[in-house]
């Protein structure tokens, strides 16, 4: 081939090349063209192997031009292929974006429990007026729940509470009450204690009993410890639950562990005292057993009743919570239902 033939066909082969370069749609035929062009047996090799025949001052000048086609197409793949990754990158980006400021799906933080929040409501109330806050264990022995609270085996106030027994002389506590002797027998006199907790009865279960529920135990042992005393440690927890006017009545109550001892009721705060399911149509609701602690139990808790004496009460902590919050169904609490609880 002549020198003006190969630089013909150099000058074709390089249009034709950039030609295809610009019309490729896909790397596979960007590929094509490179190994076409520029590949070992591809056409720039030919026209290589053609100028041997060239006289060496031509040589010179075809060879420069076919460097020069050389570079012209690589330079041309090389964008076109970076076209195409940026096209690719730009397709992904769009499938994969994420709005930052859309809200957060992230878990909802929890809340108190609602008869938590009015247990630490009482703690709070009861820690500023000098009582310790103790704690007993669920499973009690037979003897703290009713022997030495002054109810011995063959006692008919034994069947008040329907006990869930357990193997070895156990029971679940039936009340909060054998956190009283715990605390005697810990602390000894003077003590101002409150023991809030869970409780476990075999109970029907309606909209206001439960088989598991929670109680606040309080006590005070002191010299010349009156009903007068009783009775204003009653009104305060009351006034500083409901922050409002309660209507209450003290009823004599029989609890064995007191002498005398008193129901304290609360006129029903979800219906005003018309009468409703939970305080079963009568319009009060038992809220508060209380009383001066019996001779026995003193001494069943290690301290000597003709120095020393004291009140007790015991605080439906699960009913308190559902006049304080209007709940009119016992179950609900139990129930772990977030929609109800997230109201909280
Ligand atoms: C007692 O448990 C006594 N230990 C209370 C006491 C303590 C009296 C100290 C005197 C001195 P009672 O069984 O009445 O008493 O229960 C106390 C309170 O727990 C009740 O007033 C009521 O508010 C609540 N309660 C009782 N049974 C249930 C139940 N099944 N579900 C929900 N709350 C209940």
């Amino acid at each position: 081939m002549s020198e003006a033939n190969l630089e013909q066909t150099l000058e074709t082969l390089r249009t034709g090349a950039l030609h295809g370069v610009r019309a490729a749609q896909t790397l596979e035929a960007l590929e094509a063209i490179r190994v076409d062009v520029l590949g070992r047996k591809g056409s720039l090799a030919q026209i290589s192997k053609e100028m041997g025949k060239l006289a060496p001052a031509d040589r010179a000048r075809v060879g420069k031009l076919l460097n020069l086609a050389k570079q012209t197409v690589e330079q041309a793949l090389e964008s076109r292929k970076a076209e195409f990754e940026l096209a690719a990158l730009n397709t992904r980006l769009n499938a994969e974006w994420v709005d930052l400021t859309l809200p957060s799906t992230a878990p909802r933080p929890g809340s108190l429990h609602p008869v938590t929040i009015v247990q630490k409501e009482i703690e709070d109330l009861f820690i500023s007026m000098g009582f310790t806050v103790l704690s007993g264990p669920e499973v009690e022995t037979e003897f703290n729940n009713f022997d030495a609270l002054n109810i011995p085996p063959d006692h008919p106030a034994r069947d008040m509470q329907d006990t869930f027994w357990l193997e070895g002389g156990h029971l679940l506590r039936t009340h909060t009450s054998p956190v009283q002797v715990r605390g005697m027998l810990k602390f000894g006199p003077p003590l101002r204690m409150i023991a809030p907790g869970r409780v476990f009865r075999n109970e029907e279960v309606d909209p206001s009993h439960e088989h598991t529920f929670y109680q606040l135990e309080g006590m005070m042992v002191d010299r010349e410890v009156s009903v007068a005393n009783l009775t204003y440690f009653m009104k305060t927890l009351l006034e500083g639950i409901f922050h409002r006017d309660v209507t209450v009545r003290l009823r004599p109550g029989y609890f064995p562990f007191v002498e005398p001892g008193f129901e304290l009721d609360i006129q029903c705060l979800l219906c005003g005292g018309k009468g409703c399911p939970v305080c079963k149509q009568s319009g009060w609701v038992e809220l508060l057993p209380c009383g001066l602690v019996h001779p026995n139990v003193l001494r069943f808790g290690g301290i000597d009743p003709e120095k020393w004496n004291g009140f007790a009460f015991g605080l439906g902590l699960t009913r308190l919570a559902m006049m304080r919050f209007g709940i009119d169904d016992i179950r609900l609490l139990q129930g772990g239902d977030l929609r109800f609880l997230r109201q909280f």
